[in-house]
């Protein structure tokens, strides 16, 4: 039996397509990893629940861990990034799922806890909204063993993991996906990177020219800084660490605090992990250009501060699909992409097929690693193995038909030595 609970059955034929779309741009993990599991099974037996966002990509993993012998539960990791057509066709094929477009607070908790009074054995997380509920509300699941380890996706979720470790309070095994070179250098680099285009998706706005202020040059702000300068905006980098606002400089791109910042940029995209990035005053409110757009591409809408500007505005009109209009007590007006929500997930579909691909291959290397080792695995923080990051890299390499050298034995032994020097 199915379980699920999801908006609408009869979208399952758009979503097949969807699915099959995204399938062809993921060879690794829907291809050379799906048919490797569908013949060894590696998962019989486990029970698999990823709180991610609901998309073709996503539903692709799922069914690469179904092929592998698990049974797969979806909650989203997101209210507004499911996609109603893929929920509908993955039920079709036994992906048990609670999950729909535009669900509250409320009800994105009680998808939650679906999947989780289905005893899994594995989570993967994407923001650690499920794995966090799992140790507040079915402690069960954890003391009795149930839970083998844990994945988590995003670099929001490692953060908040790091944190609860750090304080004694994680107790599952815990592998940070996001932190493997095969996810962050290209999922976030480039996947959010091109996420910039979600304003494009959203206002039809043309970049040259414009001042766009990027917060953050982490691994997805950087990327997005390069993809705006590469349109032809003026870009101002705004950032707290000093290491990478010194790479932003000698990037060429000019630095300032964002408060300078407020009464230039015509758009200001946002990918800290940080919340109030614009501060939520409403003397800084008054200060931004008429008609600018904010919008924010970071795991949670806190980055712009949404609630206050929604308070401080005299009007809110939703102007464009995803797109609200925030007439200002100034008579200034704000254009606000995706109610301050993941912007590069809800106006467009989320990260490209061709980037979640390193992502899931590695989500599904790392189910199969926990299960071959599930005991040996403590509670805390423990690095995805770099033998299962190298494996996909080489994988993304050989299904676009590219090869690399390989070292010889003499030159293996000289980078590992010391004495061979001037
Ligand atoms: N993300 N998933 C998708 N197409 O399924 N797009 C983006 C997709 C993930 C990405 O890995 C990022 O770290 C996370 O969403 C942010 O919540």
């Amino acid at each position: 039996m199915v379980n699920y609970k999801i908006a609408d059955e009869s979208l399952a034929e758009k979503g097949k397509e969807a699915l099959y779309i995204a399938e062809n741009k993921m060879p690794v993990t829907a291809k050379v990893i799906r048919e490797r599991f569908s013949k060894e099974k590696p998962l019989k037996g486990i029970t698999i629940a990823g709180c991610l966002h609901v998309t073709k990509e996503t539903g692709n993993l799922a069914r690469t861990l179904k092929a592998g012998g698990a049974e797969v539960y979806l909650c989203g990791s997101n209210p507004l990034s499911t996609q109603d057509d893929v929920t509908a066709a993955l039920v079709q094929e036994g992906i048990n799922i609670f999950a729909w477009h535009g669900n509250t607070d409320e009800e994105f908790y009680w998808c939650i806890r679906q999947c989780l009074k289905a005893k899994p054995n594995i989570l993967i997380d994407d923001g650690a909204d499920m794995i966090v509920t799992a140790h507040k509300e079915f402690p069960e699941l954890i003391e009795s063993g149930t839970i083998l380890a844990c994945q988590e996706e995003t670099t929001t979720g490692v953060k908040r993991f790091k944190a609860m470790d750090k304080q004694g309070v994680l107790k599952v095994p815990l592998f940070p996906v996001n932190d493997a070179r095969c996810k962050n250098q290209f999922d976030n680099e480039l996947g959010t990177g091109q996420g910039v285009v979600s304003a494009i998706f959203g206002m039809h706005v043309l970049f040259a020219g414009k001042k766009v202020v990027i917060a953050g040059y982490g691994h997805c702000s950087s990327g997005m800084a390069l993809r705006a300068r590469g349109l032809g905006a003026n870009v101002i980098v705004t950032e707290v660490d000093p290491i990478k606002a010194l790479q932003a400089v000698f990037a060429g791109y000019t630095i300032k605090p964002i408060k300078e910042t407020l009464e230039e940029a015509d758009i200001i995209l946002t990918a800290t992990g940080c919340k109030h990035v614009i501060p939520p005053k409403n003397e800084v409110f008054d200060k931004l250009k008429d008609g600018i757009i904010l919008g924010n591409l970071g795991h949670f809408d806190i980055e712009i501060p949404t609630k206050e500007l929604y308070e401080y505005a005299k009007e809110i009109k939703p102007i464009r699909s995803d797109v609200e209009e925030l007439l200002m007590p100034n008579g200034k007006k704000i254009y606000l992409l995706a109610k301050g929500r993941l912007a590069n997930l809800v106006l467009s579909e989320g990260h490209p097929s061709e980037v979640m691909d390193m992502s899931f291959g590695l989500q599904s290397l790392m189910s199969e690693y926990i299960v071959k080792n599930k005991d040996k695995l403590k509670p805390g923080m423990i690095d995805v193995p770099v033998d299962i990051d190298d494996q996909v890299g080489l994988l993304k390499l050989q299904s676009m038909g590219v090869e690399i050298d390989k070292l010889t034995e003499e030159q293996y032994n000289y980078i590992h030595g010391y004495e061979e020097g001037t």
